[in-house]
């Protein structure tokens, strides 16, 4: 059965100030979902847009000594280029300046007027500009906002909208739509929230003048919330337009992704007014949570709004979306870190997906294969490969499967488990060494199966990493993904790859950053330099950056800490000294004339593999240990051993019964931090 159509919609930013890296992550999410759907061969519309009335902007605009109107529509090209530059690709943009918007809005006040749910009386209370929300004296914090910004007080005459009377609807639609609100605690919240009794909600403002006039009363604007919300509907053309019958509820599931600071305007709010007006609400408000920015709050007192730009420009677009993607939990609070975007970066993209490509397109096909796709029999495969293309099948389902649930990071690990997989089976078959014997045959079963697997990493990855993906599609030989409604594209048959058709090895996806480089980008991003960057290869420290100086400035508290500490307890800051790393041994050979040591080629994450000696020869033979993925310590002074240095210390345990090294038992990529 076809699918529905599929609706998705970011929050519409204040136009206070530029896109930030929060406002990236709804957006990026909103693209990610909306190309999935895409691919499925799904009809699918994505929104996104600017809120610009309120009390909020019109005092920016002063600020600026500009009229309203115009200090908007000068904003409008930032949020406009963000996207662009991060391969956000709406259907829509919508302005709550609008013509189109405002008289929807109008529409809606009026229909919630005409069923009775509006009434003129006076507000008198606590309201929040920063936050345009109205607090109660209960709901204060030190005599602050909840988000712990300041609050005025008001009192005006006002419209209020009979919220109240929508208790018990609201309850009972959440009742009957259990999907309504995800992840489902805060579900759970929104409905605590509404059992405790709503309050009617002041709808207008008098005291200023930068708004929605109120139908028949224009000294009233319209409270910006209740104009913000109607930009779902307005941007369809309102409900009597075509749009509206293909992509809002009954027809097509409409999902609202939100910030988890708005999500009680969402799912209380917005489907009060809705029903009020005599429409249904949307199909799913999804919810997902609050970043931070290398451990600290963004916020405008700190001046640390983090713009996603320059981050793209430094890594690449595609790079940055994958980050945003991969290490946040959608629907949980997260922390941005320059250092796990590179080490991402390094390890997931470079080392994981790069790699493979490089590895078998631009080297062995070209140099053994005559640059041409191996014409194979599909239809014998061997085990090895039977298994990389059920593993391939699984990553494929459920990643759609965690895709449709709007969880992309663990759609993104489903994904990886097929990097994986097809990174092990190079290893394991070698085919280089196929090469060199001349086993032609095998040779290009194997490169065969894991063009075949980067075909299907190609598609899978498309809604993540566009413009790489599309990248990899021209090595393969294939088209750019070019997804058609009705043609369901996403990966389910092994074999699409045509034999005889030429590759063509381009540049790598993911090139590394050397350590200058590294050091230059988190100098250009103003991001805190790690200590391992922090010194020269030749032991010597690096010239201090401007943000490191900055830091340095300011007293470091964990020392005070550390003095503190009884004999024998380490602090944080003594433990993150060791650099420790999970390695991929690459090969093996035992050290003359010596019993216990072997010399193992170590894969750190590195362009070439570290030489590290370990005293571990009676436990295991070098083969043993070939494959494996085991923990290292990497940032101890080389060492020499009979004669020669050693990179680097494999940890292992033992008792009487033996020794063993310590492994992770996932196909973790190596390179990435033990901690
Ligand atoms: O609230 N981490 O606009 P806004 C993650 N105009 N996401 C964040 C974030 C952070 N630190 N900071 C912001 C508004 N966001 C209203 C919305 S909708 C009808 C009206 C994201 O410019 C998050 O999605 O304050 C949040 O909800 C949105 O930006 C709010 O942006």
């Amino acid at each position: 059965m076809q699918a529905k159509p599929f609706y998705v919609t970011t929050p519409i930013y204040y136009v206070n100030g530029k896109p930030h890296i929060g406002h990236a992550y709804s957006t990026v999410a909103a693209d990610v979902l909306t190309r999935y759907a895409r691919v499925r061969g799904r009809n699918a519309r994505f929104l996104t847009g600017t809120d610009e009335h309120g009390q909020k902007i019109e005092r920016v605009a002063a600020e600026q000594g500009l009229p309203p109107a115009e200090y908007c529509d000068r904003m409008i090209p930032a949020f406009r280029q963000c996207w662009e530059a991060l391969h956000c690709e709406y259907d829509d943009f919508i302005r709550t300046t609008s013509p189109r918007h405002m008289q929807f809005a109008e529409e809606m006040w009026r229909r919630c007027e005409a069923a009775g749910d509006i009434y003129l009386g006076e507000y008198e209370g606590w309201y929040s500009v920063a936050d345009e929300t109205f607090y109660t004296e209960k709901e204060l914090v030190d005599g602050k906002a909840p988000t712990g910004r300041p609050v005025e007080r008001v009192k005006e005459p006002s419209y209020f909208f009979r919220l109240s009377k929508y208790t018990d609807k609201l309850l009972a639609f959440y009742e009957s739509h259990p999907d309504f609100v995800r992840p489902e605690g805060r579900f759970n919240e929104v409905k605590s929230f509404v059992r405790e009794g709503l309050r009617d909600l002041s709808l207008s403002r008098t005291t200023f003048r930068w708004g929605i006039p109120v139908p028949g009363a224009p000294d009233h604007v319209m409270y910006v919330w209740f104009d913000a919300l109607s930009n779902y509907i307005s941007a369809l053309g309102g409900d009597r337009a075509p749009l509206y019958a293909e992509f809002w509820e009954p027809n097509a599931r409409a999902v609202h992704l939100v910030g988890k600071d708005i999500l009680r305007f969402h799912a209380v709010y917005w489907p009060a007014f809705l029903m009020s007006a005599g429409l249904p609400p949307p199909s799913q408000v999804w919810s997902h949570g609050w970043m931070t920015v290398n451990g600290a709050k963004m916020s405008k007192t700190e001046g640390n709004f983090l713009p996603p730009e320059p981050i793209a420009d430094a890594v690449g677009a595609d790079a940055l979306r994958y980050y945003l993607m991969r290490d946040i939990a959608f629907g949980q609070d997260g922390d941005f870190s320059h250092q796990n975007l590179l080490a991402r970066y390094h390890g997931d993209l470079g080392n994981g997906l790069g790699n493979l490509l490089n590895r078998i397109v631009s080297s062995i096909v070209p140099k053994s294969l005559e640059g041409r796709i191996p014409r194979i029999d599909a239809s014998a495969l061997g085990d090895r490969e039977k298994e990389l293309v059920q593993t391939a099948e699984r990553a494929a389902k459920r990643a759609g499967q965690l895709l449709d649930d709007i969880a992309p990071h663990r759609a993104l690990e489903a994904i990886w488990e097929l990097v994986a997989a097809a990174n092990k089976y190079v290893d394991q078959t070698e085919p280089w060494q196929l090469a060199k014997k001349g086993d032609t045959r095998r040779l290009e079963e194997v490169c065969y199966a894991v063009l075949e697997s980067l075909r299907w990493l190609s598609v899978m990855l498309w809604p993540f990493l566009p413009e790489k993906a599309d990248a990899m599609r021209t090595q393969l030989g294939l088209p750019a993904l070019m997804p058609t409604v009705g043609l369901d594209a996403w990966p389910s048959a092994w074999g699409g790859l045509v034999g005889g058709t030429s590759v063509r090895p381009g540049a790598p996806l993911f090139p590394r950053f050397d350590e200058d480089q590294q050091r230059a980008i988190y100098e250009r991003l103003g991001a805190p330099l790690p200590d391992a960057l922090k010194k020269t290869s030749a032991g010597t420290p690096a010239a201090k950056s401007k943000s490191e100086k900055k830091m340095e400035a300011k007293p470091e508290a964990p020392k005070k800490e550390a003095a503190a500490l009884p004999e024998g307890v380490i602090s944080i800051d003594d433990l993150v000294k060791v650099d420790m790393r999970l390695g991929l041994v690459k090969s093996g050979e035992r050290v003359p004339k010596s019993d216990k040591l072997l010399e193992l080629k170590v894969d750190i994450g590195e362009p070439e593999p570290r030489t590290i000696l370990a005293g571990i020869g009676k436990h295991y033979e070098p083969e043993q240990l070939v494959g494996r993925r085991i923990a290292v310590v990497v940032n101890l002074a080389p060492r020499a051993m009979m004669g020669r240095m050693s990179h680097g210390m494999v940890l292992a345990v033992s008792d009487d019964a033996g020794l063993s090294v310590l492994s992770p038992d996932k196909e973790i990529t190596p390179g990435v931090k033990v901690k």
